[in-house]
């Protein structure tokens, strides 16, 4: 814990810590008591960061633990569950995936068949920034250790997940954004055919979101295993291929780091470096919607950008080269009454304004401590200190009227989804620092 934090921030750290500290399960973090019981990917990231700030010894855990689940393609699994846990804890378990049937999959840690927006290389980063110099050998280890593990996710990206053979990751499933039911995927969700019974919906522990949109969920995830997750399905057939600006903006800021932790390492930063630029020049060219001003995912399949602006539209402010004007129209838009101009406690998931908003619909319109850190990562890097100090604040706010909560209400700051969520947690203490 830093000392010179003020009374009332100690007292928002203990709390940050003890929920950590209770969803440690020995070896990683679940992202929250009862609704998600194993390991997710995205969150471990988030997690790691935190824990960097209060047991570095579980950081590092974290992202190995986490790494169990990788593939020998590369793939980094969303999912890594817990064989401890009972097989109907959480659905989709196991069994849906059948990663046990999978040549590439581990042989004794079942995993999901899906990836996750890949961040991890940014945190095994953040862990070694924040080392203290007691722990930078140990630090500088840990990363050599990581690194090959970070260099095959990355290389599986660009090898099998260039769908539209134009630089950028490609997402074939909703979850795979970590923005499940963002109206970005409404449209190449809408265009799925549905077989009759696609699964037992009592199986779902939870109500958000449910009924079609978790059958359309479950049907592409049995299309995928159907096809053995084989890279040529996926790129020649697979019905659901979009490209997020999130998701590539993480990519791309993963790329940067692992550049930087080549050269830590004593590795060769070029290649990150030549990648980070074509995702870079890749991002501009094909998600960026002048006429509007923002980034937009694009649908491979339908061959177009899709209509919803999010959250996501932000991500590429973790692009430390974008141009100086696509910046302010970002920022222009971000403090507009369509995301954190309206809402007293932003950034809302969604455009407030546009018919899809849902105040209270998972992501189709709260407030999330995870994107909020991202944007204000994003926009320190910028030098946008004002965005920043209003990220800061507003996210600060949120946990100290509504606790660390999965989500909130971006109007009055009402805290929703599961209590004592991991991310909140493990990202307020890194914004402590
Ligand atoms: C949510 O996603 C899972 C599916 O992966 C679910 O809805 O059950 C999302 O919020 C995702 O971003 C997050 O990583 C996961 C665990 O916190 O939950």
């Amino acid at each position: 814990m830093g000392t010179r934090l003020t009374g009332d921030e100690t007292t928002l750290w203990k709390a940050a810590a003890r929920v950590l500290d209770a969803n440690w399960t020995g070896t990683g973090t679940i992202p929250s008591p009862a609704l998600y019981p194993h390991q997710w990917a995205w969150d471990s990231a988030f997690v790691s960061m935190g824990l960097a700030r209060h047991r570095r010894d579980r950081a590092e855990r974290e992202l190995l633990s986490l790494f169990r689940g990788q593939w020998a393609t590369g793939l980094l699994p969303h999912i890594v569950f817990n064989t401890r846990m009972p097989r109907h804890a959480y659905f989709p378990g196991p069994d849906l995936w059948r990663s046990d049937l999978q040549d590439a999959a581990p042989r004794d840690v079942p995993t999901s068949g899906l990836t996750h927006p890949p961040l991890h290389a940014l945190a095994a980063l953040r862990l070694h920034e924040c080392a203290g110099p007691a722990d930078a050998d140990r630090s500088r280890a840990f990363l050599a250790r990581l690194y090959p593990m970070l260099v095959a996710q990355h290389r599986y990206l660009a090898r099998c997940r260039d769908l539209g053979a134009g630089g950028l990751v490609a997402i074939c499933h909703p979850w795979e954004s970590g923005l499940d039911n963002s109206p970005a995927w409404d449209g190449p969700l809408g265009a799925l055919q549905l077989p009759p019974v696609a699964y037992a919906p009592e199986h779902v522990p939870r109500t958000l979101p449910t009924g079609e949109d978790y059958d359309r969920y479950v049907r592409l995830v049995t299309l995928l295993r159907g096809a053995g997750y084989c890279d040529e399905y996926l790129r020649d057939t697979h019905p659901f291929a979009v490209e997020d600006p999130l998701v590539n903006a993480t990519y791309l800021a993963s790329t940067h780091a692992l550049a930087e932790m080549a050269e830590i390492i004593g590795g060769d930063p070029v290649p990150h470096r030549e990648t980070a630029q074509r995702v870079h020049h890749a991002l501009l060219d094909r998600l960026w919607d002048g006429d509007t001003g923002c980034f937009r995912a694009r649908d491979l399949r339908g061959g177009r950008l899709l209509p919803a602006v999010t959250v996501a539209s932000f991500g590429p402010l973790l692009d430390p080269d974008l141009p100086g004007p696509v910046v302010r129209d970002l920022v222009d838009l971000l403090l507009s009454a369509r995301f954190a101009g309206a809402a007293g406690y932003p950034v809302p998931t969604c455009d407030i304004q546009a018919p899809s908003f849902d105040r209270g619909g998972y992501w189709r319109g709260p407030t999330w401590i995870n994107t909020n850190w991202l944007l204000w990562h994003g926009a320190l890097g910028h030098g946008l200190t004002v965005v920043a100090d209003l990220l800061y604040g507003a996210t600060m706010r949120l946990v100290r009227q509504s606790g660390f909560r999965e989500y909130f209400d971006p109007f009055d700051g009402t805290g929703r989804g599961s209590h004592d969520c991991s991310w909140s947690a493990a990202l307020v203490l890194d914004l402590l620092g």
